[in-house]
Parts: C-alpha cells; structure tokens; sequence
C-alpha cells in the first residue's frame, strides 16, 4: 500500500484499534474505503443491508481529497461521526426496541432544537423509513437527520432575517437542494 508520507501515524489512545478497524473495512485492500465497503461494514440491527444513500451521504462529508474514496486520514474522522450517531440513537431509542417510533424520533429532533408540526414527522417517516414498520432504523435515522440539518442549514442561509420565510429564485431552489446531490 502506498500511503501519504507518515502513514500509517500513531493511532490516538482513545481508539487504539482504528487501523486495524480501517483494514477490516477495506476488503481489498487499496487502502481507500468505498460506498460498497463502508456498507458492507456497518449494521442497522437488521439482515438488511446498512443504506447506501446514508453511507454515500457519509462519504461526502468526510472525503476531504474529494476522490471519492476514503482514505485512514478521512476514516477516523468518519469512524467517530458513525460512533456518536450510533451513541446518539442509543440514548433515543429509549425503549431499547433498536428502532425510533415516532415518540422517540419526535423527542430527538426536538432536543436537536427543530419545531415541526405532527404532518411533517408523518411524511419524514413516510420517506425515511425503507422498512415500512413505522419506526426508523439507525441507518434511516442518520439520513433524515444529515437530510434534515443540511437543508435548514441552507435554508438559514437564505433566511437571513430569521422569520422562517425565504424567497428564493428557481435555480437557487435547485442549487439548494441538490447541495451535496441530496435524494429527497
Ligand atoms: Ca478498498
Ligand atoms: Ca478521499
Ligand atoms: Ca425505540
């Protein structure tokens, strides 16, 4: 493997493992871990595969390089985010079912400080939950959660008054929206 200079450095003491988690990860060993491999990695507490589009999402976000892949670098920084999701579900799905009801997931997004009315958790679980039970699962849970503050993030932008109303031209609509080629 040929790897930036210095690699691979000293793992920090906190996750003494990660290289060798990294190396688990990267089934073929190039050195770069890929959708398909992040994937194959990570569980949902289900015998469904882990969501491609949150795994996508989450290679986005931590792709620093912008190749497409990720690299040991980018991996920890990944590997921390899914391990404070993973804790962040825990501490919601507080009838430990491994799921979120709608209870649950009303009780999280409003301790994320977001004000929504009982139609829109209607249609956020209506379009987040691939597993049509009516609860969300941790990798569904990530998406809406990354979906949802991207686009208040981008809303607020726009929102510059901060009176929740914003006018905006068409193409500033789509620019908004496919930031980050969001599927919604
Ligand atoms: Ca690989
Ligand atoms: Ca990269
Ligand atoms: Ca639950």
């Amino acid at each position: 493997m040929n790897y930036a200079h210095g690699y691979p450095p000293a793992a920090p003491p906190q996750q003494p493992n990660l290289w060798q988690i990294f190396q688990n990860v990267d089934k073929d060993r190039s050195g770069q871990i890929t959708t398909n491999e992040l994937q194959t990695a990570l569980s949902n507490g289900t015998w469904n595969p882990f969501n491609p589009e949150t795994c996508r999402l989450m290679i986005g976000m931590f792709d620093s390089n912008g190749d497409g892949a990720i690299n040991f670098q980018e991996f920890q920084a990944l590997w921390q985010y899914v391990n404070d999701w993973t804790k962040c579900f825990r501490s919601f799905d507080r009838d430990n079912s491994g799921n979120i009801d709608r209870g649950e997931l009303t009780q999280a997004l409003t301790q994320f400080g977001y004000r929504l009315s009982d139609g829109f958790y209607t249609l956020l679980i209506q379009k987040f939950d691939r597993s049509h039970t009516g609860r969300i699962n941790f990798d569904d849970f990530i998406q809406l959660c990354v979906v949802l503050q991207t686009l208040t993030a981008s809303f607020r932008d726009k929102d510059t008054d901060r009176d929740g109303v914003i006018t905006i031209q068409y193409e500033e609509f789509l620019k908004m929206v496919t930031h980050g080629a969001i599927k919604l």
